[in-house]
This record gives structure tokens, sequence and C-alpha cells, in this order.
């Protein structure tokens, strides 16, 4: 849309601009807005960590780490700007034209960032007419309100939680499969080892650090990536990063770490690296595989007792059936890694125990299922699965996973279902022919293409037409990837429901905004420590919702009411007696075994401790006796050859492992004639995902002109005449964001990185807010999700490839438009 076409449509209706502006208030006067008069340390938690809180005149004052976490985040720095920020959401808002014309609203305007400030009543009353009408004129295939992420920790006010089962109290709705985290590797997983992996309790650390003589790091980046955890973190794994650093300094364990990049784990442990060519991780693993098979390497009592399908992968390996044999030679040309560099590695590997930690970033681009099988493979031929330090672990980077469980239950959340007996208004299961559950990462494909049929994990997808959506506790227009795809698409939406605390992108897409409040402002309880299960955490409430934001539970109980379901939906309880019940329950649960004081010692405490875990060895069962102990895969046995998905006969996911060239890759493969340079999206260092972006003091600790940081390797950057501090445009066919150049040489050639989660801030030519809404503005502020491919991993996992992605860049030269995405919405009124 021209600038011209949008004062027109400004002068079509009356309403004023409220100057953006007028949204920063300075820091004090929001802390004071709503706060109350306690001044000692509370607890609370969160996905950054457990900690304390003091207040000072009704305002949160001091943030300090909870005793039991001995090394805590540097993000704690940022926590209290998550509650004290100009990018919270206010009051209700409804987009403009969405207010004015309902379900028949333009929606090329979606985007432009134009709201009207309503009442709690209105904008739930326009909510539940627009779910009416949906479930009316389309019935529940028209519904989206499926999608997860990683709202805030806490198992009372899980918001997804509360929006499904609310939402679910009106009608039925398309749901997804699988998440972005590991779409392909857990759907691959299960016929190759019985189970997701991903998500499984890993072996301790402790019984790595003791038996291990090699440790590989594939595409891993522990150190950076431990510091934020599903549930309230304690770090503990630092604990044992510190006495593995001190293993490497004493030359006791050697760590390998193989990856394109100098992650922040290897400068921490100091250990070895091998350089790979991004995306080509399978042909180096091959390469292994072979060097193992010819001089005769393999433990074929291991592979013979243990797994099935060797002999139908042999001739793949040696070239009997392909004609081309996966050498050092071959895989060096593909790779870049030295053929004596893979022989040194596949001799290591076989030398002594050794551990493989496979992180999660290699199989969220296209192909990803491969990587994952032909580690798993790897991991069969050396034959050490299921030996304390040896074997394949999918998860030592996550949550504390290998960090041992304390063995307590822990408690239930609030509900996502409805409970039994109940039924929503509208009881149709009526998704006329489409399918109810899509893959995850399809569902802006979905609103492009319905009714298109495609194949996933052995079935086939229809796709639901769908015509609104709800979003609570997830940014799809942070996790999405592809940004001007996901803006046609949503022009074909007629109403989009958010639910944040913030005014993220998906907010400025959205036509009716709701605020919830932060942790902060809210009393919830939590497990801490993630995978180790330490103990329970009271997160107490620290002040009052700012502003007109609600509690997740309140927004959803106000729903209900005006469902008339409201004693249904809360079950007739207060917060208070949910936080109380669920306590209670797990006190039950755990009796005799972690004993816990009654509710209201625990609230003053703050928490109570389930003490240390047992050791533990993952598949030692299955190793001692496999016949007794079969893995979860169709033979009980690891699957190196798969039937199952053989029969699927899929080109692009095959009976066992192999290469495949990727549609974009750099270093010479398909694209990078045009657009040179892989652009990784990895984890930010300093963010969870797009949480965290908007605590504006912490955000400008690392912000290059106030612009996110793109890395950049200093020899590509200074040919293209650019230097440190530089405003860099980073583009390619699919879009074009600005960044600030930061020029490391921990980025090899041809390769740059922006971390997810950076806010998407669309501006049009004139650097306008309202421009944003037009397909291919520029990004204001850099969300590589403005350059990734909407792409499936294969026909089997249906996966998020955002790793698939070639992009080029140059010097900025343009007038420099303002960051349009942290200051919220133009405010209008009507
Ligand atoms: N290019 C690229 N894209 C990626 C990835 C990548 O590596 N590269 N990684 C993918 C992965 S692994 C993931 S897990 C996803 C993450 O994607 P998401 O899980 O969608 O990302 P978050 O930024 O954590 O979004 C959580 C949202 O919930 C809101 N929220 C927090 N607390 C509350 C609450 O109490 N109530 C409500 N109502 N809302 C709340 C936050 O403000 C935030 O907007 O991104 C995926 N996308
Ligand atoms: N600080 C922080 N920690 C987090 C998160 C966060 O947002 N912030 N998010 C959490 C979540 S939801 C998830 S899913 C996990 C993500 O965990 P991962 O996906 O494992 O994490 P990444 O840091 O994206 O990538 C890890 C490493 O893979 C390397 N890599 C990328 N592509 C390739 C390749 O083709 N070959 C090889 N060999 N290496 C490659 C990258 O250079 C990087 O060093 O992290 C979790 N931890
Ligand atoms: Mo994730």
């Amino acid at each position: 849309m021209k600038r011209r076409d949008f004062l027109k449509g400004m002068l079509a209706t009356s309403f004023t601009v409220i100057s953006s502006a007028s949204i920063l208030t300075p820091l004090t006067a929001l802390a004071k807005a709503g706060a109350k008069n306690r001044d000692d340390w509370l607890t609370t938690g969160s996905h950054f960590g457990a900690f304390k809180v003091k207040r000072k005149n009704g305002v949160i004052d001091q943030v300090k780490p909870f005793d039991l976490d001995k090394y805590p985040t540097d993000m704690i720095n940022g926590v209290r700007g998550l509650v004290y920020n100009p990018s919270r959401v206010r009051y209700p808002m409804v987009r403009l034209d969405f207010l004015l014309k309902g379900h028949q609203s333009d929606t090329t305007q979606r985007g432009d960032f134009r709201f009207v400030r309503v009442t709690w009543d209105k904008a739930l009353t326009l909510f539940k007419e627009s779910l009416d009408q949906v479930q009316t004129k389309y019935g529940p295939s028209g519904l989206h309100a499926g999608q997860t992420g990683w709202r805030a920790t806490g198992q009372l006010h899980s918001s997804t939680s509360h929006m499904q089962r609310a939402v679910g109290m009106h009608g039925n709705f398309v749901k997804k499969i699988g998440d972005y985290s590991t779409g392909a590797g857990q759907t691959i997983l299960p016929y190759i080892l019985g189970s997701t992996e991903v998500y499984a309790q890993g072996t301790s650390w402790p019984l790595i650090l003791d038996n291990a003589n090699t440790i590989i790091l594939w595409a891993n980046d522990p150190f950076k990536n431990l510091q934020v955890g599903w549930n309230a973190e304690t770090h503990e794994s630092y604990e044992y990063l510190a006495q593995l650093k001190e293993k490497v300094k004493q030359g006791k364990i050697r760590v390998i770490s193989i990856d394109p990049v100098a992650s922040k784990t290897q400068d921490y442990l100091a250990c070895e690296k091998i350089y790979i060519n991004p995306q080509t991780d399978v042909a180096l693993m091959l390469a292994i595989a072979h060097e193992f098979y010819i001089n005769d390497l393999h433990d074929k009592a291991f592979i013979e007792g243990y797994s099935l399908g060797f002999e139908q992968f042999v001739p793949y390996l040696t070239g009997a059936n392909d004609g081309i044999a996966k050498t050092v030679e071959w895989a060096e040309k593909i790779t870049a890694v030295p053929a004596d560099v893979i022989r040194s590695l596949a001799k290591t590997m076989v030398a002594g125990r050794t551990q493989m930690l496979m992180g999660w970033c290699i199989q969220r681009q296209q192909h990803g299922e491969q990587p994952y099988w032909m580690a798993a493979v790897l991991a069969t031929m050396i034959g050490q699965i299921g030996l304390p330090g040896g074997g394949i672990s999918y998860g030592h980077h996550y949550s504390s996973i290998g960090v041992p469980s304390s063995g307590a239950a822990a408690p239930g959340a609030f509900p996502r279902n409805l409970d039994e007996g109940q039924k929503p208004i509208f009881d149709n299961h009526d998704f006329k022919g489409a399918s109810s559950t899509i893959p995850v990462a399809r569902w802006v494909d979905a609103i492009l293409e319905p009714g298109k049929v495609i194949d996933a994990n052995g079935d086939k997808v229809t796709y639901p037409d769908i015509k609104m959506m709800v979003f609570s506790g997830n940014n799809p227009w942070n996790h999405h990837q592809d940004r001007n795809r996901m803006k046609t698409a949503f022009q074909k939406l007629e109403c989009v429901v958010t639910v944040d605390i913030n005014w993220t992108a998906t907010c400025r897409f959205s036509d009716i905004v709701l605020p919830a409040c932060t942790t902060l402002e809210r009393n919830d309880i939590d497990v801490y420590g993630s995978y180790a299960n330490r103990g329970l955490l009271a997160m107490q409430k620290m002040v009052e919702p700012l502003f007109d934001s609600l509690s997740d539970y309140e927004i959803f109980s106000r729903f209900a009411r005006i469902l008339g379901k409201e004693k249904q939906y809360t079950r007739g309880m207060t917060e208070l007696d949910w936080l109380k019940q669920l306590y209670d329950e797990c006190k039950g649960a755990n009796e005799g075994k972690f004993p816990m004081p009654d509710f209201e010692q625990f609230w003053r405490d703050g928490y109570v401790h389930f003490g240390e875990g047992e050791l533990w060895t993952r598949h030692a069962d299955f190793r001692e006796d496999p016949e007794i102990n079969p893995l979860g895969t169709p033979s009980g046995m690891i699957e190196i050859f798969s039937r199952k998905i053989d029969r699927y006969q899929y080109d692009d996911c095959k009976g066992h492992p192999i290469w495949m060239e990727k549609t974009e890759r750099s270093h010479g493969g398909p694209g990078s004639d045009k657009h040179p340079v892989w652009m990784q999206s990895c984890h930010p260092d300093k963010r969870l995902h797009s949480q965290m972006c908007e605590s504006e003091q912490y955000r400008n600790t690392y912000t290059v002109n106030g612009r996110e940081p793109v890395y950049l390797n200093p020899g590509d950057a200074k040919q293209r005449g650019i230097n440190n501090g530089d405003i860099v445009r980073v583009f390619n066919d699919r879009g074009q964001l600005l960044a600030g150049a930061v020029l490391s040489e921990n980025y090899p050639k041809g390769v740059i990185r922006i971390h997810e989660g950076a806010w998407y801030g669309p501006v049009g030519e004139d650097g306008s807010k309202e421009g944003g809404a037009k397909v291919g503005a520029l990004c204001s502020y850099g969300d590589p999700n403005t350059l990734t491919q909407d792409l499936g991993s294969s026909k089997l996992a249906q996966a998020c490839s955002a790793y698939t992605c070639l992009v080029d860049y140059e010097k900025f030269r343009g007038k420099v438009p303002e960051v349009s995405s942290f200051s919220g919405p133009v405010e209008v009124t009507i």
C-alpha cells in the first residue's frame, strides 16, 4: 500500500492519532502504577532462574538470585525490566478497522498498528462474538487456537492452558502436533531409538565426567543454552560444566566441538573444534561410519545384538548401490573437514569411551531427520549405547537434563481441557473432512492453501480452512518463518485475538489484543531445577498488575462469565484455592518419601527442597537385556533401517539415513551463487526467544545503534565496506531487515548469525509504523524470521527448517528509520 492510500484510508473514518510517543512514560511512573507496600524479600521463579525480589515503596527495587542458584545467568539483570518497560500492553485494544467493520474489515490494514482502547467487557464480548460467527459459519475447522510456546513459568497461570480451556468451552478448534524446537528429531527418533529422546532424562553428568574419554559436542552450545529452563532454573548443570572444564585442562577428557561457528561453550571449555560447512553434518557422519567400516572398527557384536538393518545400510555406505562410496575424501568436498581430520576423529571415537552430545539446531533444517538418525547409527557402530559416559544424548544442553532428578512428584497444573462431562456451547466435531490436528509449523501453509493434502509421518493431513486464530503464551510473529508470507496469509484471516504482556509483533498483526500481567504480578507455584525437579517454589506476587492488565486466570474467568460458564471454568475456586489444592495434591503424592510442610508454611518459606537425586545411565536397562527391556521401536531394537519409514516411500526420508542436498546451502551449494551467505538464527544468549527483548535497559547492553546485532565474519564485512557499529541491510528474495554490525572471528566466511527472538518491527518506505503492514516492508530492528524459509523438513516430520536459509548483506546507506518494535501501537480514538 502506498502512503497516499494510507492517507485515504485514514480520511475515510474520523479518528485521532494519539502520539505513540505517549506510550513512553518514565520508568518510575510506570513502576508506581498499582504497586503495594511490602518491603521484604519475596521469592519467585522464571525460565531465567529462581530469584528473590525486594521492593521499595511498593516498587520492585532489587533482584537477587535464589539461594540455591550458584550459577545465575546474566539475564537476571533484565528481570526488573520485564515488568517496567514501554512495550507493555496497558489496556485491551482493538484494531481500528476491525472495531468499525468486524469480520468484514479491510485485512490489508492488518499490521498498520492503529488500535483503539476499549474496556475489558467490550474486548471480551467482541472476542466471543467473533467465535460465535466462526463456529456458526465455518464450524471448528475455521478456528485454530492450538499454537503453543514458552509462556511464563507457573503451573496455575500457564497461559496457553487458560486460553484453550476457555475457548474450548465455547467450541472445538484446530490443534497442532509437535513443536518448533525438535520437530524433526522427536518424529524420527521414536522409529530409531523408541522414544523422542530429546525430552528424555539423560545419563547423569557425574557418570559422564567419571567415565568418558571423549565428549563430542555436535552442533551444541550448552553453556549458552542452559541459561534458561522450562521450569524455574537453578543452573546446576553449570557445576558439571565447570568440572568438565577442569578435566579438559588436565587432559583427562577430550571435548571436540563440531560447529560452523566458535561457540560460547568452546570458549568456556577451551576445547577442540572442528569447523564444518553448515548443513553438511550427515556427510561427515557417513564418512566416519565408512572409516569405521573399512577399517573394521565397528562393534559387530553390539550391532548384531541390539540393532536391525545394518546390512541394508552398508551398500549405501560403500557405494555398492549408488556408485558413491561415502569416503573421507567424498565428505571433505562437501563438509570442508579435511580427510585426515575425519580419519583421526573416527579413530578417537572408538579408542575409548565416547559420549556424543547432540544439539537441536541441526534438525531445524531441511532433512533435519537425517543427522539425528545418522548420529544414532554412529553411536550404534561404536557400541557404547547404555554405558555410562558412552552412547548418545539428544538433550544435555536443555533444561538441566543430565542433572540427577530428585524423584519427587511434581505438582499438577491448571487443566487445559474441559472437565469430564463438560460440553462446549458449539458441540460440533465436524471438521468438514479437514484434519483437526496439523504439524506445528504448517499452519501458515494451511491458511494459504486450505484443502491441500500433505504427507506427514505416515499419514495424510488435509489443511483446514482457518478463518480465526487465537494466541496466548506464544509469539508466532517470532517463532514462525518468513514474515512476508505470514503477512499475505494473515490477510485471509477474519479475526486474530492475542493475549500477551507486551506489544509483540503478534499483537501488531491481531484484531483484539488483551493485556496479561507478568508472573511478578500474580501468585503461582512451580518446580525449580527443571529436569532435576529439585523442589517446589512459591512464586509470590510482588506488585499489583500494572495498568489494565490481568492474570491469565482472571482474563479467562471473565471470558467464561460472558459465556455463562464461569463456575465451570474456575470450579468455583480463587487463585489461592487453586494454589493450595495443587500444593496439597503434590504433598499427598510425596507423602512418606519427600516431606512437605503445610501450604501456609511453604508459602512463608518460599520453597520446599526435595533433595539430591540418584545417578542414572540412559538405556542401561536395554543394554543389560534387550529382550526384557526392548526399545519402543517396532522391533524393540535400534533401527538402522526402518521398514516402517521405508514403506512410506517418501523421496525425502528413505529407509535408512542418507545425505541429501538442500534447496539452499552456502559454500558452493544450491542458491549460493545468488545469495552466498548462510544465516544461522540460533537461540539468543541474552533472551529467551522474544522474551526479555522488551526489557529496555538490558536490551541496550547488547544492541548496536539500537538494532539487534548481526555477527559477521570480519573479512566478508570488510569486503562490503562494513565496520563494527554500522547498520547493515540483510536481504534475500523473501525479505529485508536492518541490524547492527558486530565483526567477530567466531564467524567463518560465508556465515552470519542473528539470534531468533529479535522483535519484528516493520516500517514503511517513509519509516512509518503504519507502512509496516505492507508485504516486503523493511524490518527496522532485525528479526531473522524476516528472511527464513517456511519449508517442511520432509514428508515425515514437516518440521520447521529455519536454518536452510541463504542471504546477502550490504552497508545500509538510506535514511535510517526509527526502530518500530518496542513503543507500542499508534493509538487512535474514534
Ligand atoms: N529462525 C528461527 N526461528 C525459531 C527458532 C530458531 O532457532 N530460529 N527456534 C524455534 C523454537 S526452538 C522455539 S521454542 C520457538 C519459540 O517461540 P515462542 O515460544 O512463541 O517464543 P516466546 O518469545 O517465548 O513467546 C512467548 C510469548 O508469550 C508471552 N507470555 C509470557 N508470559 C505470559 C503470560 O503469563 N501470559 C500470556 N498471555 N503471555 C505470556 C511472551 O510475552 C511472548 O510473547 O521459536 C522457534 N522459531
Ligand atoms: N539462552 C537461551 N537458551 C536457550 C533458549 C533461548 O532462547 N535462550 N531456548 C531454549 C530452546 S526453546 C531450545 S529449542 C534450545 C535450542 O537449542 P539448540 O537448537 O541446540 O541451540 P542453538 O544455539 O540454536 O544451536 C546450537 C549450535 O548449533 C550450531 N549449528 C547450527 N547449524 C549447524 C549445522 O548445520 N551443523 C553443525 N555442526 N552445527 C550447527 C550453532 O552454531 C550453535 O552453536 O535452547 C534452549 N536454551
Ligand atoms: Mo525451542
